[in-house]
């Protein structure tokens, strides 16, 4: 099993986290909700509203995300998933947890809240320069207030 934290789309309530929950994609178990150790510019970016973390650390907001456990066959959906390495690129970054729910672990394996682990993340160096210009959010969320709502896969021209 891999951890994998998200901040955009993939989130509980978020327009792709229906794929994080089907079976057929493998095994994605939620385990709790972080925030980056560093800094970084999450930006919602495109004529399809999609969010980014622009892998630039120290610039921008400590981001809010969940932590899931994946296993192998989920990970290698989600890399196709997110165009993983040309679009994204899923390298591993600092967390500190919020707040912990994963119960598989044994008490004493349980990380506290305020620890750091080592989680992988979709983020980018990929992007177009102007991007690190955008607004930076700190929790994305697909509905919020600056009206850019992401545009799904399935709904692309
Ligand atoms: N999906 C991945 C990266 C950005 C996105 O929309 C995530 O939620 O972490």
């Amino acid at each position: 099993m891999a951890r994998v934290f998200v901040y955009g789309t993939l989130k509980k309530g978020q327009p792709n986290y229906p794929h994080m929950i089907n079976g057929a994609h493998g095994i994605a178990r939620f385990q709790g909700r972080g925030l980056t150790v560093e800094k970084y510019p999450l930006v919602i970016a495109g004529k399809y509203n999609i969010p980014f973390l622009l892998n630039a650390p120290g610039i921008g907001h400590h981001v809010a995300g969940e932590i899931y456990s994946v296993d192998d066959q989920m990970l290698q959906f989600l890399d196709e998933f997110e165009g993983c390495p040309d679009m994204y690129q899923r390298t591993p970054m600092r967390i500190e947890v919020v707040e912990w729910e994963g119960k598989s672990s044994a008490p004493e394996e349980r990380p506290a809240v305020n620890s750091i682990l080592e989680c992988y993340v979709y983020s980018t160096t990929t992007y177009q320069p102007e991007w690190i210009n955008f607004p930076y959010y700190d929790n994305y969320d697909a509905f919020g207030k600056h009206g850019l709502q992401y545009v799904l896969r399935e709904s692309r021209e």
